[in-house]
């Protein structure tokens, strides 16, 4: 499977089913009450976080993912069915954005969200039957689902963030320190999508991943090399581990990451370094490089000299790490108000009502029944919003409108 970190694609809820109209007529009862169904609900779309993929591939060229329709209701108070939810599979770590920001951070395997809501199914007649109105002629309409453009985006979830220049030996190391098998080259750009290992060691309570990503160059956080695309993936590791080829220039490359990092906003993480390929090097050359880099760890992934010193002090790190918890620093939109208060604006002579509740409603009204228009009315009135437009100066035959649906004021 290719590593795909990202996609776009348009989700729609499934449409509710319309109520149904209808009268129960059985042999000797000639006047049946009012007996039409419910509408089922529309299916919606679902995203869920799983650990058994670990690339967005499979939405690589989806356009739209849209939901099943709810059936319609139908005499005899039966309910039409349901239509059924899709539910998309995403590696865990993936963010659900819309238009407006962040939906959703799907960082635990089996957390989900709805991206996409079906329509709610319409009433039949059947459930507007009261003691004053025995036979009521009208149902309501179902409402459209959802629809909206979402982008995945995934981050690779890690411990730590191995992060160095091209060629610094970060893929050899995570092959000395795990069971993952990443390529390894005398070139630059070996690595071309992030890779993870899990470091298990008996004597670690508990075990953690690694994720290697492709080297970063200077320029990388403003779109130069590689590492620009996968810098992100360092962004949610606990802890980053600065990969430094001793052998050539530490304390330059050393600048460049930390500049890039810092054009990155990542420059609050936690850090350790390790200077890679002290083989190459001779005790004359350690000593000062010793002097220069205090704290960081010389070590060689040829040799594996220092690199159970490495594994340990990330350990202990990581262990030390309060965890924090990273959803919570960014604003989580709270997805759907259900209700938004309501609103009267004179646009023009024409009346313009903003209630979420009532556009609702104006979708469900079947306007070629003279009843369930009449029903409209009726809620309304009941909802003071008669009142609110006289308030407001409407008088009978301006124009009224509420979401898409325009009518006369009576
Ligand atoms: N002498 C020596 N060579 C090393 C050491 N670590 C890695 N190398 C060599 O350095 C070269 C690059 O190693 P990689 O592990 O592919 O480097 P990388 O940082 O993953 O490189 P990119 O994926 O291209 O960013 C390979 O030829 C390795 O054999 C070391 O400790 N000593
Ligand atoms: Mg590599």
């Amino acid at each position: 499977m290719q590593f795909i970190d990202e996609a776009r694609f348009v989700v729609r809820g499934g449409r509710g089913g319309d109520g149904s109209v209808s009268f129960n007529r059985e042999k000797y009862k000639p006047r049946g009450g009012p007996d039409g169904g419910r509408g089922g609900d529309g299916g919606s779309v679902i995203v869920r976080a799983t650990e058994d993929l670990s690339t967005l591939e499979p939405y690589a060229y989806r356009k739209v993912i849209a939901a099943e329709r709810g059936r319609h209701g139908s005499g005899n108070n039966r309910a039409g069915e349901r239509g059924s939810d899709i539910t998309l599979d995403v590696p865990v770590g993936t963010r659900v954005y819309d238009e407006d920001g962040l939906l959703d951070d799907l960082f635990e395997a089996g957390q989900s969200c709805i991206a996409a809501r079906g329509g709610e199914g319409g009433r039949g007649n059947g459930s507007f039957a009261t003691s004053t109105r025995q036979a009521p002629a009208f149902r309501e309409k179902g409402l459209p689902g959802e629809e909206r453009e979402i982008r995945l985006e995934l981050r690779v979830l890690s411990d730590v963030g191995l992060v160095g220049l091209p060629n610094a030996g970060k893929s050899s190391l995570l092959t000395r320190m795990s069971a993952a098998r990443p390529r390894i080259g005398d070139y630059p750009f070996t690595t071309l999508t992030p890779q993870l290992g899990v470091v298990d060691e008996k004597t670690y309570p508990t075990p953690f991943v690694v994720a290697d990503i492709p080297g970063l160059i200077s320029g990388a956080s403003e779109g130069r090399g590689l590492g620009n695309r996968f810098l992100r993936h360092v962004a949610r590791a606990r802890l980053l581990a600065l990969i430094l080829d001793a052998s050539e220039d530490p304390e330059g490359a050393e600048g460049t990451l930390l500049a890039e990092l810092h054009a990155a906003g990542l420059s609050g993480k936690p850090k350790v370094v390790a200077l890679n390929k002290i083989d190459l090097l001779d005790e004359e050359l350690r000593d000062y490089l010793r002097e220069t880099f205090p704290g960081a760890i010389q070590m060689s992934a040829e040799t594996g000299e220092g690199v159970e010193e490495l594994r340990d002090l990330l350990e202990a790190r990581l262990a030390a790490l309060v965890e924090e918890d990273e959803v919570g620093e960014e604003e989580h939109r709270v997805f759907r108000p259900t209700w938004h208060g309501m609103r009267v604006e004179n646009e023009d002579g024409v009346y313009a009502v903003s209630s979420e509740e009532l556009e609702r409603l104006a979708l469900k009204t079947d306007w070629q029944s003279p009843e369930g228009v009449e029903n409209f009315q009726r809620q309304l009135e009941k909802r003071g919003v008669v009142a609110a437009l006289r308030r407001a100066g409407a008088e009978t035959g301006d124009e009224v409108r509420i979401g898409e649906t325009v009518f006369d004021f009576r």
